[in-house]
């Protein structure tokens, strides 16, 4: 009798309370109703469907494990098992809750005056207004502490001149978390759609994250007042601490997004008949099936540990690095051999793995690229940090 999941051969659902499986599988629905149906012309259109924001907003997965503002306050594992099924769609998807809740969201939860929390975060977590978070340039990614971006004091207001590259939802976001040098080292700023100087454009020829808005912000001396800055913020811990969040949710996407090929590859090599026997009863098959349900129970694993750290509150940067890093490059491993296992059908978008596996190229590369994280683990490791 076969499994008729892959992620039962440890029983990782076995690790989860009845309230975290109940969630996982309202978000399992919204995504089979509402995602699966469409993702493939999303990707095909390279778009990213705004109506969605709103339903999004129902569902309750918008800053979901945020406190008060209309937020629901959910434990950080039942916000990755939403994450988990949400990546099980597309990367895409994952991305754009990643941004809206834990980027954008999250800055001014953490950072934001009363006032801004207000006026935001209610609107943001219904859905009824888009965030993003401007953080990399063209000339400083990896180094964002060498940022160009700049806020000026004139008067009591601020003047922002700089640009931000690669921002997903950049171009549809109803405001902008922008981080900025100033005289006193890196700030946060809210901007506002709309404010004078403040253009966006949006990144277009993507072969990666397409069903994903994916922006340039531009701001040419934007005029803000003092209000329009995150009051708590000060140097670059602060969009780091923010970082902290998405890469937690991207642990348990990346699973789900492998998830999504093993089962899709696991259907075909059983009804896919070569030399009168279905490819899933030859042993090449089973070894490659074998060891990607190895790698993806211990990269789900790995997710509900490091999701108890963080609920416990006792999770460190570097084990959300560990995190990253494993379970990414895992996931894009799955992805890559679930296509094989499909042969010529796997590179079209009837099948989803070659999809995901494109997305996840992006995914290795945000939110610290698989180097960088290498590093982080390295400098807990030694001591030595060898970024610079
Ligand atoms: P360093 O000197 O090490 O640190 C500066 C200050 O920050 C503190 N810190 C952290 N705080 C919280 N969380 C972390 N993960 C932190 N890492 C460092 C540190 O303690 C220090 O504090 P203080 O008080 O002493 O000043 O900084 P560094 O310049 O040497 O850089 C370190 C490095 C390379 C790890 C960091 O710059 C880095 O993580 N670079 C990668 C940049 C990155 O990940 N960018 C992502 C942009 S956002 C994005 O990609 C969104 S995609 C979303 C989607 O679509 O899903
Ligand atoms: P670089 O930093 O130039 O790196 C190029 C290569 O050099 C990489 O392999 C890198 O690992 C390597 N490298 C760099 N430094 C070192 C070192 N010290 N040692 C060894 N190797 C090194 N950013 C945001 O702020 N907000 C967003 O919403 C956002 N969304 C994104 C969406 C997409 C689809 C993509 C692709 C990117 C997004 N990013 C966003 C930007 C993303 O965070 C950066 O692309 C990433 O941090 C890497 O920066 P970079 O592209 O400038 O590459």
């Amino acid at each position: 009798m076969a499994l008729t999941d892959p992620l039962e051969l440890l029983d990782i659902a076995g690790l989860l309370s009845d309230e975290e499986r109940q969630i996982q599988e309202t978000v399992a629905r919204f995504v089979a109703e509402h995602v699966r149906p469409h993702v493939a012309q999303w990707f095909e259109a390279g778009t990213f469907p705004r109506e969605l924001a709103p339903e999004l907003g129902k569902l309750g997965v918008l800053g979901m494990h945020l406190e008060g503002y209309g937020c629901a306050g959910t434990s950080a594992v039942a916000y990755g098992l939403a994450c988990l099924e949400l990546e099980a769609g597309d990367s895409g998807l994952r991305s754009f809750v990643s941004v809206q809740g834990s980027l954008a969201m999250f800055s001014i939860r953490r950072y934001g005056s009363e006032e801004q929390k207000q006026e935001w975060l209610p609107r943001m977590a219904a859905g009824e207004a888009i965030g993003c978070f401007g953080l990399t340039e063209p000339d400083f990614g990896s180094d964002p502490a060498n940022m160009r971006t700049r806020a000026v004091r004139d008067g009591s207001d601020w003047i922002l001149t700089g640009t931000k590259m690669w921002i997903t939802n950049g171009s549809i976001a109803d405001v902008a978390t922008v981080w900025a040098q100033t005289e006193d080292g890196i700030r946060g700023f809210l901007v506002p759609r709309g404010t004078p100087g403040f253009t966006t454009r949006t990144i277009k020829q993507k072969l990666s994250l397409r069903a994903s808005i994916t922006g340039e912000l531009v701001l040419d001396e934007v005029r803000l007042p003092d209000s329009a800055r995150l009051p708590g913020a000060h140097g670059l811990g602060a969009p780091l601490s923010c970082l902290n969040e998405a890469r937690f949710g991207i642990i348990f996407g990346a699973a789900g997004a492998a998830r999504d090929c093993l089962r899709t590859a696991l259907d075909y090599a059983n009804t896919r008949v070569q030399f009168d026997r279905p490819i899933a009863a030859f042993q090449l098959t089973q070894e490659k099936l074998a060891n990607m349900a190895v790698d993806l129970n211990t990269a789900a694993l790995l997710a509900v540990h490091l999701g108890r750290l963080k609920d416990a509150g006792t999770i460190k940067p570097h084990q959300v690095s560990v995190g990253k890093l494993n379970n990414v490059r895992k996931a894009l491993a799955i992805a890559r051999e679930c296509r094989t296992v499909l042969g010529g059908s796997g590179i079209t978008l009837e099948y989803p793995p070659l999809r995901h596996a494109n997305n996840l190229e992006s995914v290795l590369t945000y939110e610290g690229t698989s180097e960088i994280h290498t590093l982080v683990i390295g400098q807990a490791l030694t001591g030595h940090a060898a970024y610079r």
